[in-house]
């Protein structure tokens, strides 16, 4: 099973070529997702050669194989993680039962609006850095730009893959919708709010990677416990592009900090408008960047107390990261969550809810704990450094949109204040014109093999053992 057959018009392991009248439908929807990949993917580098990964098995050994690719000719196609004999269900109300293989009826819709918000991400992300490969800081930064852009690519097959495979016409209509929405689009846009927003720079590129990939990590590994198993399984091996995302994310924000310390120790300052006349990235200025980023990301969680979340529990749809290992109560039929919610009044007040319901709340919080492992380590740097400048993640109060906290004016410990308040202190939380206009201006493209823009350090080491100064994308 493990093995990819790229033999087939589409790289799959699932024995595509035993079901036709599958094969034939996603063989119509390929030339779209090619033509959509044209018109929205990274089009203007269609004709360079890309050092790219390409699964080809499943397996610890098979996943990683490294070639030079053009862009179009990736075989993108469908990549089910093995199957696990005898998986039971590991949540909700049928605890303990065997695993479906089919979507039961009554769950039909439930199932196929998670897939379909999960699949409408996918292509998102690459309509949002449509633009980032002309203003690239390196070679190695532009390869690992495609890499992510070509597995996101990647991602929306395999949820198309489930919509046609198990939800018959409802399904293909779904995945031709899948390339219709478009990022920003003003009449057909994106299904989630961080998906809408523009990436026009690599400083949010990195953001978007550090934390919008890292809601992909959670929202996977949920979707990982589903009881539905050809989900799950698929979601599985996902996980295991989604982490070469992060790295980007987190190796890019921790390189630029890295350079912007070198320059601070140059000049002997830590003024913001001295670096920058050095062309670094200041802290203050990263730190509202990452406000901006984690604060939208958050609302991709929902509402704290959501009925779709005690829903898609209970009946076994969606479960909780690394369920088995790190929750002893599978069931969560009696116990409650407690959460801080404004009481209408400008001050905060405790709510309880039943815990199936608070399971959005759960995710998030284990989201927050993790995106804080990166700031700990790049505070680790600044300190050594010898600055007492600390990054700091916002409240989850901050900024909302969606959930209780939304629209309600917090300052960035999550204090309630007044609207005036919130509007005049915002250009000191959040990246102002300027501070865009600022980093726009560094966007200028480096494509010498080994050199890099001034505002970010070069890696620590090159891909798969190649050295730094390898030429990973041939641009000429
Ligand atoms: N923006 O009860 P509620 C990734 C909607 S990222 C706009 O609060 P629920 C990736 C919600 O859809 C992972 N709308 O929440 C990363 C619902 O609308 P409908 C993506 C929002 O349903 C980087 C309504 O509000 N995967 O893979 O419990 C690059 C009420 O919903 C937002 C998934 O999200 C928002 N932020 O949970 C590439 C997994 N938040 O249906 C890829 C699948 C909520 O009533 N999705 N709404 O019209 C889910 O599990 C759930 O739909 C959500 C929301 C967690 C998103």
């Amino acid at each position: 099973m493990s093995n990819i057959d790229y033999s087939d018009k589409i790289p799959n392991n699932v024995n595509l070529s035993n079901d036709r009248t599958l094969q034939r439908a996603l063989e119509h929807w390929q030339p779209r997702f090619l033509d959509w990949w044209r018109e929205m993917g990274p089009n203007d580098f269609a004709s360079v050669d890309v050092y790219l990964r390409t699964a080809v098995g499943v397996d610890a050994q098979g996943w990683a194989h490294y070639g030079t690719v053009k862009m179009p000719d990736y075989r993108w196609g469908i990549f089910l993680a093995d199957p696990i004999a005898n998986r039971t269900i590991g949540f909700g109300d049928s605890f303990g039962q065997p695993v479906w293989q089919q979507v039961p009826g009554e769950f039909r819709s439930q199932f196929r609006r998670l897939i379909v918000t999960q699949g409408d991400t996918e292509p998102a992300s690459v309509e949002q850095q449509h633009r980032l490969g002309h203003t690239c800081p390196s070679l190695y930064d532009l390869r690992n730009l495609f890499q992510i852009n070509v597995e996101e690519g990647r991602h929306l097959w395999a949820m198309v893959y489930i919509l046609h495979a198990y939800f018959g016409r409802d399904g293909r209509e779904e995945a031709e919708e899948l390339l219709a929405r478009h990022s920003g689009d003003v009449d057909k846009p994106r299904i989630l709010g961080t998906f809408n927003e523009p990436i026009e720079d690599w400083l949010s590129f990195f953001c978007f990677c550090y934390f919008t990939d890292r809601d992909g990590k959670f929202q996977l590994k949920s979707l990982a416990e589903s009881s539905f198993d050809p989900l799950a399984r698929t979601c599985r091996f996902m996980l295991t592009e989604e982490a070469h995302h992060m790295f980007v994310g987190e190796t890019g924000l921790g390189r630029i900090v890295r350079r912007t310390l070198e320059v601070m120790k140059e000049i002997g300052s830590d003024d913001p408008e001295a670096i920058r006349r050095r062309g670094a990235v200041d802290l203050p200025l990263l730190q509202r960047y990452l406000n901006y980023w984690f604060s939208s990301s958050l609302d991709l969680f929902g509402s704290e107390v959501s009925s779709n979340a005690a829903t898609t529990f209970a009946s076994g749809i969606k479960g909780r990261p690394d369920e088995t290992t790190q929750y002893q109560d599978h069931v969560c039929a009696d116990s409650t969550f407690e959460s801080d919610v404004p009481d209408g009044r400008g001050g905060v007040t405790k709510d309880t809810s039943p815990m199936r319901n608070a399971m959005n709340e759960v995710l998030r919080d284990a989201y927050i704990k993790d995106c804080e492992i990166g700031l700990k380590r790049w505070n680790m740097q600044i300190k050594r450094s010898g600055h007492n400048f600390e990054l700091k993640l916002p409240s989850n109060r901050f900024r909302r949109a969606i959930g209780a906290w939304a629209n309600i004016p917090t300052d960035l410990e999550g204090r309630p204040i007044g609207r005036e308040e919130y509007e005049r202190r915002m250009p000191g939380w959040l990246p102002s014109a300027s501070d865009r206009g600022y980093v726009n201006s560094l966007m200028q493209r480096v494509v010498e093999p080994g050199k890099m823009a001034a505002w970010i350090a070069p890696p620590d080491r090159g891909i798969n053992n190649l050295p730094v100064d390898y030429e990973y994308v041939r641009v000429n």
